[in-house]
C-alpha cells in the first residue's frame, strides 16, 4: 500500500530531475532573500550560477547545529513571525536549546512524510495507535500524533509515564500499534509482566514504531519475540522536522522521501561525499522547508546511502540503520544531551570544582545517568546536611536545565582522576 505512489514510485532519475530543480530554486531564493546563506554563499566564493547539476550541491557550504544556536532565537527564520504556527525545542550544546519553527506548509510535509511511512508498514483506519513519545516540546508525540491522524487511525495519546494505566489502556482499547523509544517499550513489557499481563495474550498489540535513540538487530528480535509483535525503525531530527522516515514492510533500511529530503554521505573529516554503500556522516537538504531553510546540514549521524530499488516497489532512497554519531551527543531515555550543557550548569553552581565524570548505564530497559562532581575545597563541609543539601540543588539544576533526573554523586576536592591527555569524562557502560 502506498500513500502517494506517484513520487513514492518514480522512476530514480524523474527523482534525481525534480531535487535538482527543487534544489535550484532553494539556492536561488536563499542567495537573493536570506542573509545567512547569502553571506555563507558569498564567503565560499559560490553563487547560485554555480549549481547546474545535483552533484553540484557539493560546491555549496555546510551548516551545523551550532549555527542554529548562535541565531537563537530566530534569527535563522526566512519567513515573518506571523507565518509561524508551531515551535518545537531541542537540546543545543550548552544551556542554549535550539528552537525549530514551522509554517503551515512545514506542518503539511511533515505529516505527508509521516503518512507515507505509516502507510507502508501498514498503519491506517482500522488501527489504533498508542503516542508514547512525549508530546510538548519534544516532536515525537505531537509528529506521530498528526501523521496517524492524517492516515485515519484513532490515536491514543498517552504520551509518556504512567506505564501501568497506558497498559490497561492498551487493552481495554484494542490498540494495535504503539509508537514510542525501543527502550520505553520493553520496559512496558516488564511492567505488563509485573501486572501479570501478557502482551501477545491479552492485547491487540501488533506493532511497534521505534526511533528517537540508537537500537539494534539484536533489540528488535528480543522485542519481537517476548511480544509478539514486529517492530519498525523510525527516523528524523527536530531540524528535519521530527520524526519522518520508517522502514517499509520489507525492513530493509529507512527510505527517506526524496522530493523532502535529499541526502548526502560525507567522510566527517574530510567533507568529501562518499558513493551509495559506503559509511559515512549524513548531511541533509530540505528542499521544502520554508520556516528555517537547510542546505547541507551536517546531523552527524553515521550512516550509508541505498539507491537501489526496494522490494516494495518504493524507489525511494534508503538510509541503513543509524549506527553512531559524530559527536558526542548522549542520548538518554530519548532526549538528547551534550556533555558540555552538563558542564556549563555546573558551571553556572559557585560550589563545584571543575573535575567531574559522567557514567551512563542501562538498568533493565532504562538508561541512567550518575553525575560525579568535585566540590571546592572552601565548599567542602564534613557536616553531612549540608552534603545532602547541595547534592539535591545541583540534580534540581541539572533537572531544570537538562530535563532529565541525573543522580549526583559529590567527591571530595582532588578525588577525582585527571587526565594527561584529551580529558574521558563520559564513560558509556550501556550494551545495545
Ligand atoms: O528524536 C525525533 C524523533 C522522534 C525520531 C520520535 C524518531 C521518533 P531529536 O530530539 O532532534 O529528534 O533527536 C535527533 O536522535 O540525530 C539521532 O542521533 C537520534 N535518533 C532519532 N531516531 C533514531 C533512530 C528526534 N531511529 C537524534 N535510530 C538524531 C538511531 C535515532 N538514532
Amino acid at each position: 500500500m502506498y500513500w502517494n505512489p506517484n513520487i513514492e514510485c518514480m522512476p530514480l532519475e524523474d527523482l534525481k530531475a525534480l531535487q535538482y530543480r527543487e534544489l535550484k530554486t532553494l539556492v536561488n531564493n536563499l542567495y537573493s532573500f536570506n542573509q545567512f546563506y547569502h553571506d555563507r554563499m558569498r564567503a565560499q566564493n559560490v553563487h547560485p550560477d554555480d549549481i547546474n547539476c545535483l552533484e553540484d550541491i557539493s560546491k555549496l557550504p555546510f551548516m551545523y547545529k551550532q549555527d542554529l544556536r548562535d541565531n537563537y532565537p530566530t534569527k535563522m527564520f526566512s519567513v515573518p513571525n506571523n507565518q509561524i504556527v508551531r515551535y518545537h525545542v531541542s537540546s543545543g550544546t550548552t544551556g542554549k536549546p535550539t528552537l525549530v519553527g514551522y509554517t503551515e506548509n512545514d506542518l503539511g510535509y511533515w505529516t505527508e512524510a509521516l503518512a507515507r511511512s505509516l502507510t507502508s508498514i501498514g498503519i491506517g483506519r482500522d488501527d489504533t495507535l498508542q503516542v508514547s513519545y512525549g508530546y510538548g516540546l519534544f516532536t515525537g508525540g505531537l509528529g506521530l500524533h498528526y501523521g496517524a491522524e492524517k492516515v485515519g487511525a484513532t490515536v491514543l495519546p498517552t504520551g509518556t509515564g504512567n506505564t501501568e494505566r497506558q497498559i490497561e489502556l492498551m487493552m481495554d482499547l484494542g490498540v494495535t500499534a504503539i509508537a514510542c523509544t525501543p527502550s520505553y517499550l520493553i520496559h512496558l513489557g516488564d511492567v505488563a509482566k509485573k501486572m501479570g499481563v501478557d502482551i501477545r495474550r491479552d492485547t491487540k498489540l501488533r506493532k511497534a514504531i521505534l526511533g528517537a535513540e540508537p537500537w539494534s538487530e539484536s533489540m528488535r528480535q528480543h522485542i519481537e519475540e517476548s511480544m509478539g509483535i514486529k517492530a519498525y525503525d523510525i527516523y528524523g531530527t527536530s531540524e528535519q522536522a521530527g520524526p519522518m522516515f520508517t522502514e517499509c514492510e520489507e525492513r530493509k533500511g529507512i527510505h527517506v522521501a526524496g522530493d523532502i529530503m535529499y541526502v548526502e554521505i560525507i567522510d566527517p573529516e574530510t567533507g568529501e561525499s562518499l558513493g551509495p554503500g559506503q559509511k559515512g556522516e549524513m548531511v541533509v537538504t530540505m528542499l521544502k522547508k520554508e520556516a528555517i531553510p537547510m542546505i547541507r546540514y551536517r546531523i552527524k549521524d553515521v550512516t550509508t546511502l541505498m539507491e537501489e530499488e526496494c522490494e516494495c516497489g518504493r524507489t525511494s532512497p534508503r538510509i541503513s540503520r543509524i549506527t553512531g554519531r559524530t559527536d558526542d551527543m548522549l542520548i538518554i531515555r530519548g532526549i538528547n544531551v551534550f556533555p558540555s550543557q552538563i558542564e556549563y550548569t555546573l558551571l553556572q553552581i559557585p560550589q563545584v570544582g571543575d573535575q567531574y565524570m559522567i557514567y551512563v548505564t542501562r538498568e533493565g530497559a532504562l538508561d541512567n545517568m550518575l553525575l560525579q562532581v568535585e566540590i571546592r575545597p572552601e565548599a567542602f563541609s564534613d557536616k553531612v546536611e549540608d552534603m545532602i543539601k547541595l547534592r539535591a540543588h545541583i540534580e534540581s539544576e541539572l533537572k531544570k536545565y537538562l530535563n532529565i533526573a541525573v543522580a549526583v554523586e559529590l567527591k571530595a576536592p582532588g578525588e577525582l582522576p585527571r587526565f594527561e591527555g584529551k580529558a574521558k569524562r563520559v564513560i558509556d557502560k550501556r550494551m545495545i
